[in-house]
């Protein structure tokens, strides 16, 4: 049979959602009253939502059925176990310790494994990844390869750690206040960026010189694994299942958003294949979200993330999800709006440091770009730039990223390609209309992590 170019969603829709369309004038008051911060604006404001693809995915009809097989025990859950038992036999990590969400696991493992003064090389920082290492004492650094800090760059594997900066941060710091290497498949922040097998094994291979644990952020891990299957030589007759599990087994553990991958509207974990680690993380989780067979979540949830994990293993799931976010990426392309090339895995983000290149850093380009298309057509977008990057907590100085991008992100199995075609429209309109744009000034600034709720006002 002849290979089909085109390709559709494999799934068909059940039940809807209306939304709500909305004027200029409802826009811009509504802009205006979330302080030009799409985090506060209000989601029936919204037309197409594209804030983020964390907790947003469209849940299955057999997930749906297993939040009806819910036991809802305090202890030993049922749920849990089938929980386990897709962790142990889709990631093929041995110990779990189930989260309200994924910064839940950050925060547990931070606290484990970071002793003030350790220092943890990564493959880019993550805004709520980072908080908690610097919370538990420790300084990030970054090891990610220069790539990923060029938007126009084409390197399919800008994920990638650069070794030799690696190597440099190990003989610099030693070994012993090295805990791990923050590794995340794909990476958020460099719009999407998935790291290669070849990179990943060569990063294993170095760190097990010095006994250094790699804990991996695998909030994304199946898209990443879809990317090597495309682009990396000698796996592309491999399924997305086994490319997820030999990822994992380079790595010492793993803190999971379920949020995003998974499949699910609220969930997240921990896995380790260290019965001491793991120990102390048990001991930990009742602390802070909840026994350790449950985690701050309902039985009910621990059984959609189950399933959910296993659907996010299927290649025509895959496919369709990424073809997706290809197909709204190629239409800005051709319309010459300047993104981050190559397209990443959950979103297109938009290059705002070159589009609005009349708006300085500290006027928010990014920011301003975000509130602009929001009233262009009700599209909500997210800034990932000198916002989200925040402060130093040792100078209280902001940190200036390479990157200062909107990211369009796009929900599992929510949109259709209508809705990126309105999406790419606006886009193109604001893109045309650049020139008029004027930034913001912060008027309010939370302590931690202030993208999620500060407050800005036009300049003048
Ligand atoms: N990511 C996102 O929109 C949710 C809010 S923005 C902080 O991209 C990675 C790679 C993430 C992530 C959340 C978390 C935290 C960890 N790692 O939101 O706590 O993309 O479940 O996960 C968001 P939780």
């Amino acid at each position: 049979m002849k290979t089909r170019k085109s390709w559709a969603e494999p799934f068909k829709i059940k039940m809807v959602e209306l939304i709500k369309m909305t004027t200029p004038k409802q826009r811009l008051k509504a802009i205006r009253e979330a302080g030009y911060n799409t985090f506060l604006l209000k989601s029936e404001d919204v037309y197409i939502d594209l804030l983020t693809d964390s907790g947003t995915s469209a849940m299955s009809d057999q997930q749906w059925a297993g939040m009806m097989l819910g036991d809802e025990a305090y202890a030993g859950s049922r749920n849990f176990y089938h929980l386990e038992k897709a962790v142990q036999e889709t990631y093929g990590y041995k110990y779990l310790v189930p989260t309200h969400q994924g910064r839940g696991a950050e925060h547990i493992i931070s606290k484990v494994l970071i002793k003030k003064g350790d220092v943890i090389p990564g493959n880019m920082y993550f805004t709520t990844t980072r908080l908690h290492q610097e919370l538990a004492g420790g300084t990030f650094v970054d090891v990610i390869v220069d790539e990923a800090h060029d938007p126009q760059s084409d390197f399919p594997f800008k994920g990638n750690i650069d070794l030799q900066k690696l190597e440099d941060v190990i003989k610099k710091y030693g070994p012993k206040r090295i805990p791990y290497v923050s590794m995340a498949t794909t990476v958020n922040m460099a719009g999407g960026q998935p790291i290669s097998m070849e990179n990943l094994k060569t990063v294993r291979q170095l760190t097990q010189k010095h006994n250094i644990r790699i804990i991996h952020d695998m909030t994304r891990v199946a898209e990443n694994a879809y990317f090597i299957k495309e682009r990396e030589k000698g796996y592309r007759n491999r399924s997305i299942a086994s490319l997820v599990k030999e990822i994992c087994s380079y790595t010492d553990g793993a803190t999971m958003s379920a949020k995003k991958d998974a499949l699910v509207n609220i969930g997240g974990f921990l896995a380790l294949n260290d019965w001491n680690t793991f120990e102390e993380a048990r001991n930990m989780v009742v602390i802070y979200e909840g026994l350790h067979t449950y985690g701050g979540l309902a039985g009910r949830d621990m059984e959609a993330m189950s399933i959910g994990i296993r659907e996010s293993v299927d290649y025509d799931h895959m496919h369709a999800r990424i073809g997706q976010v290809l197909y709204l990426g190629d239409k800005l392309v051709e319309a010459g709006v300047p993104v981050v090339h190559p397209i990443g895995s959950h979103g297109v983000f938009l290059d705002a440091r070159t589009i609005l290149d009349h708006i300085p850093q500290d006027n928010y380009p990014a920011q301003t770009l975000a509130a602009e298309l929001y009233i262009n057509s009700g599209v909500r977008s997210m800034e990932r730039g000198i916002v989200s990057a925040g402060r130093n907590p040792k100078t209280g100085k902001n940190y200036y990223p390479k990157l200062e991008l909107v990211r369009l992100t796009i929900p599992r199995r929510v949109y259709t390609q209508a809705h990126m075609d309105v999406v790419a429209e606006s886009v193109i309109e604001v893109f045309e209309n650049r020139k008029k744009i004027k930034g913001l000034r912060m008027i309010y600034e939370p302590r931690y992590l202030r993208f999620f709720q500060a407050r800005f006002a036009p300049l003048k």
